[in-house]
Formats: structure tokens, C-alpha cells, sequence
């Protein structure tokens, strides 16, 4: 368990701002995580101390900078435990790997008249790039529904399978329901069906150890700024022997081995899929934000938000009059989705802002995930390992408050 969470919280020095005189009380770490003054200062010496372009340069500086990326990049891939450090893709965030994904991987496997399963529960950047490849070739979307708990309906999942399923796409943890799904069951379920599986772990690796390699995932994606690193840089990892045979996704510097007008060569990994010139110093300072995850333990993190999240809804389906909360499945994320009464989420949210909360409000870019839970919206608290029992009941109290005056 988490000892010294003092010390914790004085890391990140936006956790002691006022907010309407009041303390700020951040849970809307499910949008992203605040960050601590470690990787701030890596970004800061990027910018002070080593910036030049990566990959490109004999000159000191250019080398310093090419070998605080490539670091990051062995540091990401023993976090999710990948084969080979050529297996980490560094992208914009969980939406571009997964853009990437469906533009090269799906345009290779998918074919008009097959069939792509994606689940119920997806964020858009799970929905979107998909739709956009199949307007360009035809398949068919299978969407898994969910029990009224919020758990995938596994059974479902199975029956979905036949000779033209191609490929599933599926999130680890839900960014509404806070679901966490049995991902290593269903890709060892679809792999004796021989199709490959994507997973957008986006809400899974600032919560839960991930190994890429014991959920056999082909691909497994995530984003920086949720996982107390900075903003503007993601992840794709995927199994070498699928990259290996991919398209590029993107053309231009880094990518290639030669170019002339009359032919042009790809680089070998990770390159191909890194043209241009990456976000280095956020990619650097991505490493800091994992050291800082190591150095507290990530079973040690998930216990703390497990413990607020119990805590939590406990006293909010006890004392607050008309709650409803969605998604209550077995082992779910510190997330807690919910509405009071006939309430407008957004109303909700700007009086709990001028309370000192900070919460989401909205369709939380799963629109498909709140038309089958019958609702426009949602307000969305979600815990992270700085966040307090004290914190907690400021929530409650202000939630009260709110709910009292609104009704
Ligand atoms: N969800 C939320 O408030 P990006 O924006 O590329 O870093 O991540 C996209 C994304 C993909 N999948 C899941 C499951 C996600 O939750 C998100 C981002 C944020 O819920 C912002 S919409």
C-alpha cells in the first residue's frame, strides 16, 4: 500500500491550486493524469539542455537527444514486457496508434464482405478509424453488447466469430463503465480462430501491469498524459512479424532507407512507422513518467484507486438521494460514471467546479456506449494515485450540495 501519500502529492504542484478559494480536488484523471515535477523538469532539460533532432545529427547534442528517445523507447518496451524494443511505435497518442492500426493493418487483412468485431464500450478512436477504412472497402462492424452490470457479454463475443471475421478491436478498460475486460481470454479465444486482436489500452496501463506478451495482444496501444507523462506522445506496440509485413502509415524523413522519383525503400523498424520528427522531448520525459509508476508499484497505485473507488461509491449509493451509477463489474477501474435524479450532467459539473471538483461531463467520446445505456450524458469522477480519502469526501459533500440545490 501507498505509505507517504503527502509526499506523493507534493511531486505534483498543480495538487496545492485554489480553485474559487476552495482546494482543487482533481478527478478527472480518466481525461489525464496531472504530472510530476520529474517529468516536467525532463522536459524542461529537453529544452534547455539537448535539443536537437533525433537520428539526424553527428554533432553531440543531435546524439544525446537520439539516445534519451531510444532509451524510452527499451524503457516502454520492458514496461509492457515486448520482445524487442522494435516493437514500440511512437505516435501522437492512443488515437493516432490506432489510426495507424486500421489505415495499415486493416487495410491489409480486410477485405469487402469480411467482418471486424469491436465491442459496445470503444472510445470514438476505437470506432472512428475503423468506419473511415470501411468506407473505403466494405466490411461489416459487429458490435459486442454488455450485460446490465457493464461486463462484456462474452458469450456474444464468442457467437460473433465465423469465416469472415477478420480482426477484433477491443478496449482493455472502458473509460466510462471503468470495465475492465478479459482481454487474454477473448485474443486466446480468437487467436484458435486465427484472427488477430487490437487492444486500445488507454485506461488499462495507468492502472493495471500489462504484458503484451503474456495477453499474446498483436497490438496494444496507449497515450503518455494519462499515465503521469507528458502530452502529445503514444504507443503502439505490435508483433514484429505483423509490422514487419505492414504498409507504412505516414511518408516522409525517417521512414524511408532510399528515395528517388522513380522508387522508394522503407526503413526497417520502428522506423517505417515514425516518419518526421517526433515529439523527442516528450518521448523522453515518457521514461520519467514510468519510473515514477515503477518506483511506487503499479499493484501499489491500483490498490490506493480501488480502495477510494469502494469508498467511494459506497457512500455516494448510500447518501446520495436518486443515484445511479454506470458500470458496477467485478475488478472495474476508479472510475464512477453517474447521474442524480433527472439532472443535467452538465449543470452538475460547472456547480461542482465552483465547488473546487473537477469531473467530466458529457458523451466522454463513447456516443454509441451512451445511446445503449439510454442517456446523453454522464458525470465521470475518476481516482488516481495522488487522490485522498479526504478528497473523496470533499466530492461527497460537494455532490450533496449540488444535488440539493439543483433539485
Ligand atoms: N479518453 C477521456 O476523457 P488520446 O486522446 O489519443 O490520448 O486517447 C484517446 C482514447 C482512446 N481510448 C480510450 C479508452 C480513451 O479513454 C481515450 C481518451 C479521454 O475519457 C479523453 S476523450
Amino acid at each position: 500500500m501507498i505509505q507517504d501519500i503527502d509526499r506523493i502529492r507534493e511531486d505534483f504542484p498543480i495538487l496545492s491550486r485554489q480553485l474559487y478559494g476552495r482546494p482543487l480536488v482533481y478527478l478527472d484523471n480518466t481525461a489525464t493524469s496531472e504530472t510530476p515535477r520529474e517529468v516536467v523538469e525532463a522536459v524542461v532539460n529537453g529544452y534547455t539542455r539537448t535539443k536537437a533532432n533525433v537520428h539526424r545529427g553527428v554533432h553531440t547534442l543531435s546524439q544525446e537527444a537520439t539516445e534519451l528517445q531510444e532509451a524510452a523507447r527499451r524503457k516502454v518496451a520492458e514496461f509492457v514486457n515486448a520482445s524487442s524494443h522494435e516493437e514500440i511505435i511512437f505516435t501522437r497518442g492512443t488515437t493516432e496508434a490506432l489510426n495507424l492500426v486500421a489505415s495499415s493493418f486493416g487495410g491489409m487483412v480486410l477485405g469487402e464482405g469480411d467482418e471486424l468485431i469491436l465491442t459496445v464500450m470503444e472510445h470514438h478512436a476505437n470506432i472512428v478509424p475503423w468506419q473511415l477504412l470501411q468506407s473505403r472497402i466494405g466490411f461489416k462492424l459487429r458490435v459486442v453488447p454488455m450485460l446490465p452490470d457493464g461486463s462484456l457479454d462474452l458469450e456474444a463475443y464468442r457467437s460473433m466469430f465465423n469465416t469472415r471475421t477478420r480482426l477484433v478491436s477491443c478496449c482493455h478498460a472502458s473509460n466510462v463503465l471503468g470495465t475492465v475486460n478479459p482481454v487474454k481470454e477473448m485474443i486466446a479465444f480468437a487467436h484458435t480462430k486465427g484472427v488477430p486482436v487490437v487492444i486500445d489500452g488507454a485506461q488499462a496501463v495507468p492502472h493495471i501491469k500489462v504484458d503484451v506478451r503474456d495477453l499474446d495482444a498483436d497490438f496494444y496501444a496507449f497515450s503518455a498524459h494519462k499515465m503521469y507523462g507528458p502530452t502529445g506522445v503514444g504507443v503502439l506496440y505490435g508483433k514484429r512479424s505483423w509490422l514487419e509485413k505492414m504498409p507504412p502509415y505516414q511518408g516522409g524523413g525517417e521512414m524511408i532507407e532510399s528515395v528517388s522519383f522513380e522508387k522508394t525503400t522503407f526503413a526497417e523498424l520502428p522506423f517505417k512507422f515514425e516518419a518526421g520528427t517526433p515529439d523527442f522531448i516528450g518521448i523522453s520525459a515518457l521514461s520519467k513518467g514510468i519510473e515514477f509508476m515503477e518506483r511506487i508499484g503499479i499493484d501499489n497505485i491500483a490498490a490506493h484507486e480501488h480502495e477510494l473507488l469502494e469508498y467511494t461509491t459506497g457512500r455516494l449509493l448510500a447518501e446520495v438521494p436518486g443515484i445511479r451509477i454506470f458500470g458496477q463489474a467485478p475488478g472495474k477501474c476508479a472510475i464512477i460514471s453517474f447521474l442524480v435524479g433527472h439532472e443535467h450532467h452538465y449543470d452538475m459539473g460547472m456547480l461542482l467546479d465552483k465547488l473546487g471538483i473537477a469531473v467530466r461531463t458529457g458523451h466522454h467520446c463513447a456516443q454509441p456506449l451512451m445511446q445503449a445505456l439510454g442517456v446523453e450524458g454522464v458525470v465521470r469522477a475518476s481516482f488516481a494515485v495522488y487522490n485522498t480519502r479526504e478528497e473523496a469526501d470533499l466530492f461527497i459533500a460537494a455532490l450533496k450540495r449540488v444535488a440539493a440545490m439543483l433539485s
